[in-house]
């Protein structure tokens, strides 16, 4: 079996063992042939064989037929006047054929067209019921879900490591209608009013000359505007930070960013925000990796959720919320909890964790569930309103408005993803694509002709009702708050929160970005809001640009660091985690098997890197030194000496010259170099120790050894739950303090 590059094989897959498939030919035997449409073994991540169910095939019975039912006999060659003549009008099957491919397009999503998407089920607590009557958070009330992650910025083929926020978008399928919570894997937001959304949105989009950076933000428009629009830098700073690149979807907090509104059974109202806490931490690839990925594996996030579900590690996330007094100001600790620019640190807050969510099934066809799926926040449903948040306010018109264009026309809701698994009554009627087969002759209130039907529901059946929340007495003007005016001091509370890592990985973002950007009055502009943000980053950004630091756009505030905004500092499970085996033609393969089920039992995936493929010592090979690469893996365990082969040079143009031991194959070289440089766990025993001395990385921080293969697996796992070995990093000193 040959590798293949699109899943990670693992051992015990079957390997050479797998039966060849047999060649698709014209039924020989009576007709009709056998409907056995099981697919040709696949193998999953962790080696499984998997056939293909039935109901996952296009097709559902044995004949090809037309559109409208008829069989066909030949599909492969139009009708001609003639073997070569031209091709006739009449010909109904090529016309349908051809056409409905011309039609097979959709337009992408204004924004978050890039995405993946996964089934799952949300499971209750209990514990907010004193808060809110929403059935979906009863103590083990089970609700159908399917999420969404995206992009903002890039189009639906664009590459998923691209710096950016990732949308985090939640379908709630409960038995009281529907509720999607359309949330970002960031706190806050570029602007506080939804009427700007256009115009950060042009401004982040490839330029509308040469339609080009795609997917990026490095660019003059993007800064152009953010640099203006002080209220922006808040978001910015994450985007510059290592949550702009996140290591996996299933490595992502969420926020729905806005406060929303409660209702409890007694008609109480708080106000919270929702958090999405994921179990296995949160966790980002540094900018090289990802650079790297975007060309090597553009679909690395798609591919990472995907093979996670399939091999069973189920991605979890816990819902909580930050519940607030429904007061008449919406104010907390001087923070407008209407401003979606904001945060309130958890330290002051703390998170109260409401259920689980478990993402347990892929989709089985994309376009009719990614990309059909549509989200809408005015979803709601009894027990969980809206507030006056003016992004949010806007919001509520936009999704159900993009629908009609993206979705061809009023009834998306009837697609399958879409449709509610609450019963549905409504009195809409006709438009492009109406699926439904409406009876009665009244769809109109009231009615005597269809008995009245449907009614209005009663208080005591559980209605959706708009809380009758206070206006505050006012004029009608174009204005904001006074309390949305201060646009930088969370921008350095997030900044001030970072330790010292993360604030040299951010600063080197701003220094790339501004970088790219052609107009020297932009990149001063930033600089001056960097100066009000922390005034050494604006310094060592500065310095990297290659100019002077100017006056700050205004002195920066006094904050209380927020330790809970840092990804470090923490440990997590290792569920899902890649371990790269290096072995060379001399593995011992006892000691390679014993360090396999070490790594593998703790729920980790194993992949063997080999000179080529096919079997070595009884293992698969998954990897060779040519297609091995550091951004694919999260640590590496060398298990044996891996001397140069014969054919190693051929494609490794990056090593080629460069100094290196000349016991070691380059290839392993210059993977243990990129292994280290991402400062990722490494492990060897037996001769591969010898690997580690000749590249001089044995006594290096974040390197272990064992006196066996279970050893040196065991010794690797406790480096591993930190995510990197932070140490490694080399860092100035000049953002420290
Ligand atoms: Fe969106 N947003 N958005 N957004 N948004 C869309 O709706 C919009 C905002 C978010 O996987 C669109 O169906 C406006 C905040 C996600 O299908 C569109 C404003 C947050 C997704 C739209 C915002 C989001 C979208 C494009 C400013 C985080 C992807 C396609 C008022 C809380 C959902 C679509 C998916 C998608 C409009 C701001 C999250 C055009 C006008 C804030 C995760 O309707």
């Amino acid at each position: 079996m040959t590798e293949d590059s699109t899943r990670p094989q693992t051992p015990g897959s079957p390997g050479s063992a797998t039966p060849p498939v047999e060649e698709p030919t014209a039924p020989t035997g009576p007709l009709p042939p056998p409907a056995d449409q099981s697919g040709p073994a696949t193998v999953s991540p962790t080696g499984q064989a998997t056939g293909t169910p039935q109901e996952k095939m296009a097709q559902a019975g044995s004949f090809l037929t037309t559109a409208h039912g008829a069989r066909l006999k030949d599909s492969d060659h139009s009708l001609r006047a003639g073997e070569r003549g031209p091709t006739l009008l009449q010909d109904h099957h090529f016309r349908e054929k051809i056409s409905h491919f011309d039609h097979e397009r959709i337009p992408e999503r204004v924004v978050h067209a890039r995405g993946a998407g996964a089934h799952g089920v949300f499971r209750g607590y209990g514990t907010a019921a004193r808060i809110s009557q929403a059935g979906l958070f009863a103590k083990d009330q089970e609700t159908e879900v399917f999420v969404r992650f995206s992009t903002v910025l890039g189009s639906r083929g664009s590459a998923d490591l691209a710096r950016d926020t990732r949308g985090f978008a939640t379908k709630f399928y409960t038995d009281e209608g529907t509720w999607d919570l359309v949330g970002n894997n960031m706190p806050v937001f570029f602007i506080q009013d939804a009427i700007k959304f256009p115009d950060i949105i042009h401004a982040g989009k490839p330029h509308p000359d040469r339609e080009i950076p795609q997917a990026q933000s490095a660019h003059d428009t993007f800064w152009d505007f953010v640099s203006l629009h002080t209220e922006a830098q808040h978001h910015t700073i994450w985007n510059m930070s290592d949550r702009g690149i996140p290591r996996s979807f299933r490595m992502m907090e969420g926020f729905g960013i806005h406060t929303f509104r409660l209702i409890a059974a007694d008609g109480s109202t708080v106000l919270v925000k929702f958090h999405w806490k994921p179990r296995l931490g949160v966790h980002s690839v540094i900018w090289e990796e990802a650079l790297a990925t975007n060309g090597a594996d553009p679909d690395f996030h798609r591919r990472d959720l995907a093979d996670a579900i399939e091999a069973g590690a189920h991605p979890e996330w816990e819902l909580g919320v930050q519940v607030f007094e429904d007061t008449e100001d919406q104010m907390f600790a001087g923070i407008d909890l209407l401003d979606p620019t904001k945060i309130v640190p958890e330290e002051l807050v703390p998170v109260e964790p409401i259920g689980r969510m478990t993402l347990n099934r892929n989709p089985s066809n994309f376009f009719a569930e990614t990309e059909q799926v549509a989200f809408n926040p005015n979803n709601l449903i009894p027990g969980i309103d809206v507030t006056n948040d003016p992004l949010l306010q806007g919001r509520l018109f936009s999704y159900l408005d993009t629908q009609i264009t993206r979705l061809g026309g009023p009834n998306w809701n009837q697609l399958p993803i879409n449709r509610p698994h609450a019963e549905v009554n409504d009195m809409l009627r006709d438009g492009m694509h109406q699926t439904a087969v409406h009876s009665g002759v009244a769809p109109y209130r009231p009615n005597s002709l269809d008995g009245g039907n449907p009614f209005e529901t009663p208080d005591g059946s559980r209605p959706f009702i708009d809380h009758p929340a206070p206006v505050p007495a006012s004029v009608k003007e174009r204005a904001l708050a006074a309390t949305f005016d201060d646009h930088f001091s969370q921008a350095r509370l997030f900044y001030r929160s970072l330790t010292e890592v993360e604030r040299e990985h951010t600063a080197q973002a701003y220094t790339f970005e501004l970088g790219k950007c052609f107009e020297q009055n932009i990149r001063e502009r930033q600089l001056r809001n960097l100066g009000a943000i922390d005034p050494a980053l604006a310094q060592a950004v500065a310095d990297g640009l290659g100019l002077p630091v100017p006056e700050p756009a205004e002195a920066p505030a006094d904050v209380e660091p927020s330790p809970a905004l840092s990804q470090l500092g923490r440990t997590w499970p290792l569920d899902g985690r890649l371990v790269g085996l290096v072995v060379g033609p001399d593995v011992d393969g006892e000691q390679l098997a014993a360090a396999i089920a070490e790594i593998a039992g703790a729920g980790l995936v194993p992949l063997v890197i080999a000179p080529s493929g096919g079997p070595v010592a009884g293992q698969q090979s998954q990897r060779t030194y040519l297609t091995a690469a550091s951004i694919d893996l999260d640590a590496i365990l060398v298990a044996s000496a891996v001397p140069p082969a014969p054919d190693a040079a051929p494609g490794l143009d990056a090593k080629a010259g460069a100094p290196g031991p000349e016991t070691v194959d380059p290839r392993v070289t210059k993977l243990l170099g990129e292994v280290w440089r991402h400062s990722k766990a490494i492990a060897a025993f037996g001769a591969g120790e010898e690997v580690l001395r000749a590249g001089g990385y044995l006594d290096g921080t974040g390197v272990v050894t064992g006196s066996s293969g279970q050893e040196a697996g065991r010794n690797l796992l406790t480096l591993m739950p930190g995510h990197r070995v932070w140490e490694r990093f080399p860092t100035t000193g000049r953002l420290a303090a």
